[in-house]
């Protein structure tokens, strides 16, 4: 584990996080070995996440973060005077969210969705029954600049059951510079922000009202706040994160706040992030199927407001 006192300046969506043992921590890692469904549950109880160093096949993260690259390259998106695996973007090139490289990429396919593959192995242990996945893969290439602002999942993927769980996989070794994820310690068991601002979904709009639907949920893009010391102060807990290397994975419930740490490195910071559930729960259908419809007009629900 880190020591606090290695860990720099971090920064995300431009604000300096604000330092101290009380505003800062590092993630606490789990052996994922003779660990049973009931400890898992336990620490996904208390803590909101499990994180897993040096679980998947490192191989295969490489192979998917290949693809990646290889697809980014041939669309003319890399820098040709470094090295592919680098990751370095054009100065030129503005990556965020490339969901669509997630599609036709096998080894990445493989390593978050194969039956026997490791982590559907690790979530049905977890889960203790038959596991469904999303469809859809949110997958990041996030070019130097700012990080994912601080939000819940709940209020993108909240129609099925609440007992969902996102894996966070960096495809690449993700150094405080490069800024990976970030989770505020606690957040999960705030009833408040679980009552407010957790019964959101981003899809919904006012079928009665349509002068207030920009106001409403439908409006917003779903983030808590920009402001990462703001949401700390105001529901307490420290901002908890890591250097993640090849092979880790972070798993957190719907219900945890948590965001992106600016990427102030030279190279594109590379993730993805997918969803989990037990096969016999309702999911949501945004997410599912052949062609999930996702936050497109076809995904989007009217309500009486
Ligand atoms: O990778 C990021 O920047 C954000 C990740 C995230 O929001 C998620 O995994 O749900
Ligand atoms: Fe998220």
């Amino acid at each position: 584990m880190t020591a606090l006192c290695t860990i720099p300046a971090l920064y995300s969506r431009g604000h300096k996080l604000d330092e101290g043992d009380h505003e800062i921590g590092i993630l606490n890692s789990i052996p994922h070995t003779g660990i049973g469904r009931d400890s898992l549950q336990g620490r996904i109880s208390e803590d909101g996440y499990l994180f897993l160093r040096d679980y998947l096949d490192k191989d295969e993260v490489l192979a998917a973060r290949r693809h990646v690259l290889e697809q980014l390259a041939a669309e003319g998106k890399l820098d040709p005077s470094a090295p592919l695996m680098e990751g370095v973007p054009k100065s030129e090139t503005e990556l965020y969210f490339q969901p669509e490289l997630a599609q036709n990429n096998p080894p990445l396919q493989h390593l978050l969705y194969a039956p026997q593959g490791r982590l559907m192995r690790c979530f049905s242990n977890f889960l203790g029954g038959e596991v469904r996945h999303f469809d859809f893969t949110w997958l990041r290439c996030i070019s130097p600049g700012l990080g994912t602002p601080s939000h819940c999942d709940i209020v993108y993927m909240g129609r099925g059951t609440r007992k969902l769980y996102t894996a966070w996989v960096p495809l690449g070794d993700t150094d405080f510079q490069a800024g990976g994820l970030m989770i505020l310690e606690g957040s999960h068991k705030n009833v408040r922000l679980q009552n407010t601002y957790g019964q959101r979904d981003v899809d919904s709009y006012c079928t009665n009202r349509p002068d207030i639907q920009t106001k409403t949920d439908s409006g917003r893009n779903g983030w808590l706040s920009e402001d990462p010391n703001k949401v700390r102060k105001s529901l307490g807990g420290r901002w908890l994160t890591s250097e993640y290397n090849v092979g880790d994975v972070v798993i957190f419930c719907m219900d945890i706040v948590h965001g992106g740490l600016d990427n102030r490195s030279h190279r594109l910071r590379i993730s993805s992030d997918s969803r989990y559930q037990l096969a016999s729960e309702p999911a949501d259908d945004r997410w599912v199927g052949e062609n999930p419809p996702g936050h497109t007009s076809a995904g989007k629900r009217g309500r009486i407001c």
